[in-house]
């Protein structure tokens, strides 16, 4: 913390500091440019690299190699598309090699050779392969270069209504030699879309489902265990560098950090992305070497979200040589799920996106975008430290210090997930974490955030909010909150209160350890979970002596729909409602008035970290009956008296991000 200088305190009580502010759009940063697509071609992007003249080379699911002439768009503005290769099994990666392409199958590393130089590949060599079960959740990721010249594969694990591994590594990060020869590396992976090197280390993005609480970013050395027990299947095996075995593996629900203490080899992953509140299923990732070419984040992490078709920020410090740091949103709006991402050689950043079964915000089937910085400075927080007491912000550009210094700019939550074999968690042990002070530094560019360092939690998610801070010209921050997963908390000088600019005022701030008795206890939050209430009654009532007048069943289905549209009830009639959740992911169904499934959906979308003990379900008026959530196989029943009045109800799952697809109609009539 040497380069702080710290000012003396400032009297605040600055009216201008919380005055109007300007409107502030990302389009004036961040602009997203499409690349067009001719009709006949399915562009559903599984792997992507820029080649060095320029052209833009895409494997897709659908089996084909393409190569993307001017992807930038200049001189008549037009692409041109040329096929390369075809008839290959849902290539996932890409890895071009000067005179060669390296593709994954689901069943091996592919060879993709044109040797008469007629633009089309001739030979199709086996490079590498493994087994396979045949069942459909066998993606397999790669080959994705190191700098030293190996490569690095995933293979996913099955889904037979948990995470299974079938054939041999399934659920393993393997490193690939140049001459084929595959050496496990890692483990306990589960959907491993997204791995790569990120200053010299190797890290892999998960995604929310059994054992996994919420998405995240994971550090692999070799022999790591990184949480999902079904790979463990095969680290007997010769080869293995993971002791492990799944037996090893409690379920305890505490959180994985604090198991890991207890279970060596598990690694806590280096960042949480908590589900919903920024994506809900991380892809790719990419270290920014643009060197400034992309904006003011040269050295950080982009990294891409297939179900909510947004791109976040990651800022990672290693601190006690332990790898942490911050998630912030960044960019949203993008069409499709995003898959890829890849930096153009100008500096801006292809973005490879598909949705075909893994249903996405973005509403298109497939797409390519570029993503392209104006060059005006984005006004947002850059990065965040630890402190022995707290965190320190920087910004991109100076703040508004009066407003900086308010006590109320700032808000600051922890919070984490249960490890267990269950899929995904609700949030847990959420607390606030008081601010004791603030120091804006002299030039406005750092503002350190003091708290009593016993409510910094290790392990935690601590949610960090700046919503009062402004620029020097006015402008908010395009991102108020940023999520810093805290695994180690950095050593070095403590603040002392006479180097505070603002001392927080005690009397905001709750008594903590209080709180944490009350917040921590999971039978408070069990009760919040499974209460039943007027609008969920789970057990038939007693007065329905002859049992229901009608039971409908409703089920999911892969794309984020319901299996039935439309359900008809007679008004004021006794009805039972059975929920099968038949996909693999997590949904609710929610019965509104009519017209009012968007109005639900999106103030399910709005309760952020009160979402998951809500079951996504807001309260309001216009929510009639509700299911909680329910998990991947399993299924709940409600019970209710159908309106008296007669019209078009609607239905609807508001589990962040499936609400504008996942609706049906309840007719009711006389
Ligand atoms: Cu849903």
């Amino acid at each position: 913390m040497k380069n702080i200088l710290l000012t003396t305190l400032i009297t605040t009580g600055c009216a201008s500091a919380f005055a109007q502010s300007k409107p502030n759009k990302i389009d004036d940063y961040y602009r997203i440019i499409t690349i067009p697509v001719p009709e006949n071609i399915k562009m559903e992007i599984g792997g992507m690299q820029v080649l060095p003249d320029g052209r833009l080379a895409t494997s897709t699911r659908r089996g084909e190699v393409w190569l993307i002439g001017n992807p930038y768009l200049k001189g008549d503005g037009k692409p041109s598309f040329h096929r390369f290769a075809s008839g290959l099994h849902e290539p996932l990666g890409l890895y071009y090699r000067g005179k060669d392409f390296l593709v994954s199958q689901r069943g091996e590393v592919t060879r993709l050779e044109d040797t008469n130089n007629d633009g089309v590949a001739d030979v199709y060599d086996s490079f590498s392969r493994w087994p396979l079960s045949g069942n459909y959740h066998q993606y397999s990721y790669g080959p994705v270069p190191m700098p030293n010249g190996e490569m690095l594969v995933t293979l996913n694990l099955d889904w037979v209504g948990r995470g299974a591994s079938q054939s041999k590594w399934r659920g393993w990060m393997l490193k690939l030699g140049q001459d084929g020869k595959l050496t496990p590396w890692a483990t306990g992976l589960r959907s491993p879309s997204g791995f790569g090197s990120y200053k010299g280390d190797i890290f892999y993005t998960e995604n929310q489902g059994d054992w996994v609480g919420s998405g995240r970013m994971t550090h692999l050395e070799k022999g790591d265990f990184a949480g999902n027990p079904a790979g463990l299947r095969w680290s007997k095996e010769e080869g293995s560098p993971v002791k492990l075995t799944p037996e090893d593996v409690p379920s305890t629900g505490e959180p994985l950090y604090d198991v890991a203490k207890k279970v060596p080899g598990l690694k806590p992953p280096a960042v949480w992305f908590p589900h919903t509140l920024v994506g809900i299923s991380t892809s790719d990732f990419k270290e920014d070497v643009t060197n400034g070419a992309f904006g003011p984040f040269t050295g950080q992490m982009f990294v891409g979200d297939q179900g909510h078709s947004i791109i976040t920020r990651v800022d990672l410090e290693k601190v006690n040589g332990v790898w942490q740091g911050t998630v912030f949103p960044f960019r949203e709006g993008f069409m499709s799920g995003i898959l890829r991402l890849e930096w153009g050689l100008d500096g801006s950043m292809f973005v490879g996106q598909t949705s075909r079964g893994w249903s996405a915000t973005g509403k298109e089937e497939f797409g390519i975008q570029r993503l392209v910085w104006t060059g005006k400075m984005p006004f947002e927080m850059k990065t965040v430290r630890s402190t022995p007491d707290g965190f320190e912000i920087t910004f991109t550009s100076p703040v508004d210090k009066a407003a900086a210094a308010q006590q109320d700019a700032y808000k600051m939550n922890s919070f984490t997930y249960r490890y267990h074999r269950t899929y995904g968690s609700p949030i847990i042990n959420t607390e606030e974490v008081p601010l004791k002070g603030i120091i804006v530094s002299e030039d406005g560019l750092r503002v350190r955030l003091v708290v009593d360092p016993a409510a910094l939690r290790k392990g935690y998610i601590h949610e960090i909010k700046a919503e009062g801070v402004k620029s020097t010209d006015g402008n908010n921050l395009l991102h108020t909150t940023g999520y810093y997963t805290l695994n180690e908390i950095a050593g070095g000088q403590a603040a002392n209160a006479s180097q505070f600019t603002t001392t927080v005022k005690a009397t905001a701030a709750m008594d903590h350890s209080a709180h944490a008795a009350a917040s921590g206890s999971a039978a408070t939050e069990t009760a919040a979970n499974t209460a039943t209430s007027a609008k969920r009654i789970t057990e038939m009532p007693a007065s329905w002596t002859n049992g229901p007048d009608q039971v409908v069943t409703i089920g999911t289905v892969p794309g984020l729909k319901f299996d039935i549209s439309e359900i008809q009830v007679k008004a004021g009639s006794k009805i039972k409602v059975v929920f099968n959740n038949n996909d693999d992911m997590l949904h609710n169904l929610v019965i509104t008035k009519p017209g009012a499934a968007n109005a639900v959906g999106e103030a399910g979308l709005n309760l952020g970290l009160k979402g998951t003990e809500l079951n996504y379900v807001p309260k309001t008026n216009d929510v009639l009956f509700h299911t909680n959530i329910v998990e991947p196989e399993k299924s709940e029943a409600i019970y209710f008296v159908a309106p008296k009045q007669a019209g078009t109800y609607q239905y609807v799952c508001t589990f962040p991000g499936h609400y504008s697809l996942m609706q049906g109609k309840l007719k009711v009539v006389k």
